[in-house]
């Protein structure tokens, strides 16, 4: 290994993990077409990748994890601040020094016989101010080729990073991949992720979750910005005009769907149109005319792949075509491309499933998962540039205004269609309380309200109620030029539990409603909540739709939001002294506006 950068922290850390991980060789990830073209060819050697076919997926890879590692485990996932405080009544915490005991004792000598990969990777465009740096070292090359699809990495990071001490530390080793002995560590005081015994995404890819939002939220908090799990989409009008939006959703309610939709016949026509920024993470900061800019710390997209497909997300569906990496779905041995569930209504006769076995359309059983061709959990690790609504803003540094940041979940009686907060303060009040309710897709009951305050539970790396006071203390510093915040829920049912919203792409009806209220263009009804639209005033143009139905679902029931606003009293318990006062005094707030 040359000396490849001067800087001494890094340096220093390297020899450390060299030191505590001996391997036999150390590469250092240059950045280079021609250097990851060779370990692509090792993988598929090794059989870590299998190519697949050139001419339908060109640059296009597949790769198994272990059955026991296949999703992000958030029971071991720990916040190890030296205060457990710090970590708050939402996080998993240990003692720094007792983890690091431990982790060290885990990765010990796991790279004998291995090869450590060092990866400089930056978040955001290298060289933006409102970018980060970080260094992980691997043992894995699935982890260096997801890596430099989902960041960009090379030496020209180290450049401009020159002597700064200001860089996350990650190290991942793959060890056994034992489930009783991963862990999932960040050490926000120190900059510093451990990841042992996973080999799956989420885990393993540390710039992703453990550093653009776990240790990124903490630095944002210290630093005076944020790190949100947020799209970011850009909203054109027939003008020419865009409008960024960052929206905050759990789990299971459709966020890249809405990050790359595509508008209905009748809007594309007169010339609105999507742009997709990003479609998970969103890093914001104040910039110099006092507005809020955002960039997507992210260069790729690590999307669930089940359910996609080109009616349910064609922009998505099209970023995988070239240049991607599958993980856990199915192959098709007849041409050597891949399948999943809800693809297309063509499963392929000769296929080879998730963990390796011969599988076929007749072991095909809808109510047990175990038979699935793919992993419901099976990703696409995909290019950004692919996306064909890629924003033209999405690689430029400077980042993007948001005039709007929008909450929402999956609620089936209680959250209307639309509304908006009624200041910044109300928003983060609104943000606090978020919630949806769990699917048939999860395991577990159906229909239980799962609190997750802007989707940031297993995402947040300190306090809660240390979030929540930045949240109000970043409106105090925006003032009139804050985003204005709203709250959306696609998911109204009727009594048969039948969806009455149409969504996907008509959800770009509600977004247009919510750029002409940052525009000061459209009116609303006040209610306890909220702003909420009048019905005549969300565009129903070409939509089989009736506006008594859509009457219904933007009604706001005070006995429905009495029930809501003693659920949110009783998950606001868990944040005790450290909810802030101006929270607590929103919520009396709605609490009398809905009493009778
Ligand atoms: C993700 C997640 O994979 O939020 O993006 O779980
Ligand atoms: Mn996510």
């Amino acid at each position: 290994m040359n000396k490849f950068t001067k800087n001494p922290t890094v340096l220093a850390w390297i020899e450390d993990m060299k030191a505590l991980l001996t391997p036999d060789n150390v590469v250092v990830i240059d950045g280079s077409e021609e250097q990851l073209e060779a370990l692509r060819a090792e993988a598929c050697a090794t059989g870590e990748m299998i190519k697949l076919n050139e001419e339908k997926l060109p640059g296009c890879y597949y790769h198994r994890t272990k059955p026991n590692d296949v999703a992000r485990v958030e029971d071991r996932t720990f916040i190890c601040s030296r205060e457990k405080e710090n970590a708050g009544p939402t996080n998993n915490w240990c003692d720094p020094q007792e983890m690091y005991a431990k982790l060290y004792d885990i990765a010990r000598g796991t790279y004998k016989g291995r090869t450590m990969y060092i990866i400089p990777f930056s978040m955001g465009p290298i060289g933006s101010p409102l970018a980060k740096a970080g260094i992980e070292v691997t043992d894995s090359i699935y982890v260096v080729l997801n890596m430099a699809i989902m960041t960009r990495v090379g030496t020209a990071v180290l450049d401009v990073l020159g002597d700064s001490n200001d860089w996350v530390r990650g190290l991942h080793a793959k060890c056994d991949v034992d489930p009783e002995k991963r862990y999932i560590c960040q050490f926000p005081e120190d900059n510093t992720i451990i990841s042992v015994n996973s080999a799956y995404g989420g885990n393993v890819l540390l710039g992703k979750k453990c550093f653009a939002l776990r240790i990124a939220s903490y630095q944002g908090w210290k630093e005076g910005w944020m790190a949100e799990h947020m799209l970011i989409l850009g909203l054109e009008n027939p003008k020419g005009e865009v409008t960024y939006v960052a929206a905050a959703f759990p789990s299971a309610c459709g966020k890249t769907n809405l990050a790359m939709m595509i508008p209905p016949a009748y809007l594309l026509e007169k010339g609105y149109k999507i742009w997709t920024v990003g479609d998970d993470i969103a890093w914001m900061r104040i910039g110099a005319d006092g507005r809020l800019y955002a960039i997507n710390p992210e260069n790729g997209f690590f999307g669930v792949a089940p359910g996609t497909n080109e009616k349910s997300n064609f922009n998505a569906l099209a970023s995988t075509k070239k240049n991607t990496i599958f993980t856990n779905v199915a192959i098709n041995n007849d041409d050597n491309t891949v399948w999943w569930e809800g693809l297309d209504k063509n499963p392929p006769e000769n296929a080879t499933e998730w963990k390796g076995n011969p599988w076929n359309p007749s072991m095909f059983v809808k109510a047990d998962k175990t038979t699935y061709a793919a992993h419901p959990n099976s990703r696409f690790t995909a290019p950004a540039v692919n996306c064909p609504c890629i924003s033209p803003e999405f690689d430029k540094g400077a980042g993007v205004p948001i005039s709007a940041i929008i909450f929402g979940g999956r609620r089936a009686k209680c959250t209307p269609l639309v509304y908006q907060s009624k200041n910044w303060e109300n928003g983060v009040f609104v943000g606090s309380a978020m919630a949806s309710e769990t699917t048939a897709a999860a395991a577990g009951a159906v229909g239980v309200v799962r609190r997750d305050p802007m989707a940031m539970l297993p995402f947040c790396g300190y306090h809660m109620g240390d979030y929540f006071a930045h949240w109000l203390e970043m409106g105090k510093k925006l003032g009139d030029k804050a985003p204005k915040i709203f709250n959306v829920n696609w998911f109204r049912t009727d009594d048969e539990g039948n969806f009455l919203w149409p969504g996907f792409g008509d959800n770009m009806r509600v977004l247009n409603w919510i750029v002409d209220r940052c525009n000061g263009t459209a009116d609303a009804v006040e209610t306890a909540i909220g702003y909420v639209p009048n019905a005549e005033d969300i565009d129903l143009t070409d939509l089989d739709f009736d506006i008594e139905t859509l009457k219904s679902i933007l009604a706001v029931d005070a006995d429905v939001w009495a029930k809501e606003a003693a659920e949110i009293e009783e998950h606001y318990k868990k944040f005790g002294d450290k909810l802030p006062a101006e929270l607590r005094a929103q919520l009396e707030a709605l609490k009398a506006a809905v009493a009778k």
